[in-house]
């Protein structure tokens, strides 16, 4: 109850503020794209994760109006970099299963209007476990978004139920492999056929796969072999404020 009031004056306040992690295309260095991530910076406690304050937001339905501070920050700020002469590239959203109904189709709409901003350079992440709790309504809700030219990814891809029919259904550009795959890849021949086969799966379906929580050379190499087409993760570069992103983004391209 504290900590909700506390949250609701953190979004009131301007405590909250997004960090930019690069996705990088394995065979170079060059920025693709990008995910937003969330930060309270509390005055007290310091930057706070969003694990730590996400799952009350989404309890107390909080978290429909700060994603949609997030949509609506993300959006313009690609348009500030834009107009700023930036070699922009798409950014990625994480979307809250309690944001994931009709009034989201609305809401990207109006936040990419406010800002002026051209549809392909928003992307939204759902998660498996989302996505998949109604798949008949996430193949409408989804086909519309898809229709307004936003990019579409799934998160998370492996820890969830996937239903492969839904999945060939879904209009989405991108899987996103979890980091629990990549984490012992060097090591378990179990995690590398199941990095494997979801390349394989999602080319298939011409999806592209992100590889997440990417940590060490050997990694890269073994996702590189696999095909995989982009990389997130710490030996890049950890999520980033988002001036020290536009730097990344002037050196990079
Ligand atoms: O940045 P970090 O790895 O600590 O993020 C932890 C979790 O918080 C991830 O699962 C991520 O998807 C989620 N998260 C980060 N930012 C947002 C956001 O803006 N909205 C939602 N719904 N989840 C977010
Ligand atoms: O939305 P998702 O749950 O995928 O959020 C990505 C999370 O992964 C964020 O909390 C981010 O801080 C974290 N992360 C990003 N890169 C790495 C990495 O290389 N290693 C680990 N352990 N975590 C990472
Ligand atoms: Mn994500
Ligand atoms: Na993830």
């Amino acid at each position: 109850f504290k900590l909700e009031n506390a949250l609701r004056r953190a979004l009131e306040r301007h405590e909250l503020e997004l960090h930019y992690q690069p996705q990088i295309a394995v065979d170079g260095k060059s920025i693709v794209s990008a995910e937003a991530l969330l930060r309270w910076r509390h005055p007290e406690r310091g930057l706070v994760p969003p694990n730590d304050f996400i799952p009350l937001a989404e309890e107390t339905g909080l978290i429909v109006e700060m994603g949609e501070w997030v949509l609506h920050q993300v959006c313009c700020q690609l348009q500030a970099w834009r107009r700023a002469g930036l070699p922009v590239v798409p950014v990625a959203v994480n979307l809250s299963a309690h944001q994931f109904d009709e009034r989201i189709v609305g809401t990207v709409r109006r936040v990419l209007d406010d800002c002026g901003l051209e549809p392909g350079l928003l992307e939204l992440e759902l998660t498996e476990s989302a996505s998949m709790a109604d798949a008949d309504k996430s193949v409408a809700l989804l086909a519309r978004l898809k229709g307004m030219g936003i990019r579409l990814a799934i998160d998370d891809f492996g820890t969830g139920y996937s239903n492969l029919n839904y999945l060939k259904r879904f209009p989405v550009d991108r899987l996103k492999l979890d980091r629990s795959f990549v984490r012992d890849l060097e090591t378990d021949a179990d995690d590398l056929a199941i990095a494997r086969a979801v390349v394989a799966m999602a080319h298939g379906l011409r999806l592209s796969v992100v590889a997440e929580g990417v940590e060490t050379a050997g990694q890269l190499a073994l996702l590189t072999d696999l095909g995989c087409d982009l990389v997130q993760g710490w030996l890049f570069s950890r999520a980033v404020p988002a001036e020290e992103f536009a730097r990344l983004l002037a050196a990079g391209q």
